[in-house]
């Protein structure tokens, strides 16, 4: 079993001015392949993994010893989260500040008002983060959404809730652009965000 790194949907440059081309070259080919490098060498001797997703993975830490899952938290977290986070954003367009239109729409006004004061809470919770981590929409068993934050690349999948969306606010997402103003960084993310892409996961 071996994991690849995805491409990405689109050009290093795609979300320019918000993210600079230069921090998504370097996140996607040295940060994110990093992750699947190193998560292909801690399975590489698991011949019991063979044939499992990464999902399955992810969904079965408890079931595995140290180091392996450890190494499947931190590098098969960061595989499947830097793999959906490069899906939730796309070049800018006008119907990106709308923000998300039917049944989502429609669940995340109900969730937490309305749209921007989703958008209020889920920047506070990325930028109240400490250290390094990641900023979530989810949605529980029972359909209801709420916005977390989990550090370090621990997966939301891990605890059985669906990902709808996420921010990634390890400062190698936005330093070389926004140095260490991460508000600045989440502030301008939201104009990138692919809401069609997440309304087909809700
Ligand atoms: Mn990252």
């Amino acid at each position: 079993m071996k994991f690849d790194l995805p491409l990405l949907p689109y050009a290093y440059d795609a979300l320019e001015p918000y993210i600079d081309a230069k921090t998504m070259e370097i996140h996607h080919t040295k940060h994110h392949a990093t992750y699947v490098t190193k998560l292909n060498e801690a399975i590489a001797n698991a011949s019991e993994l063979d044939g499992k997703t990464l999902e399955e993975l992810l969904l079965s830490l408890d079931k595995f010893s140290e180091p392996l899952r450890t190494a499947i938290r931190n590098h098969g977290g960061g595989h499947y989260n830097h793999s959906l986070f490069w899906t939730f954003m796309g070049p800018h367009m006008e119907r990106n500040e709308k923000g998300p239109q039917g049944p989502l729409g429609s669940a995340i006004a109900a969730a937490f008002g309305d749209f921007e004061k989703f958008k209020e809470t889920f920047s506070k919770t990325a930028a109240g983060l400490f250290g390094s981590g990641w900023a979530w929409l989810v949605k529980d068993k029972t359909g209801s959404l709420s916005i977390i934050a989990t550090p370090n690349q621990n997966s939301p999948l891990s605890d059985g809730v669906t990902i709808m969306m996420g921010l990634d606010v390890w400062e190698h997402a936005y330093y070389l652009k926004y140095q260490n103003r991460r508000p600045e960084y989440i502030e301008n993310w939201w104009h990138v965000v692919n809401w069609e892409e997440i309304a087909k996961r809700f």
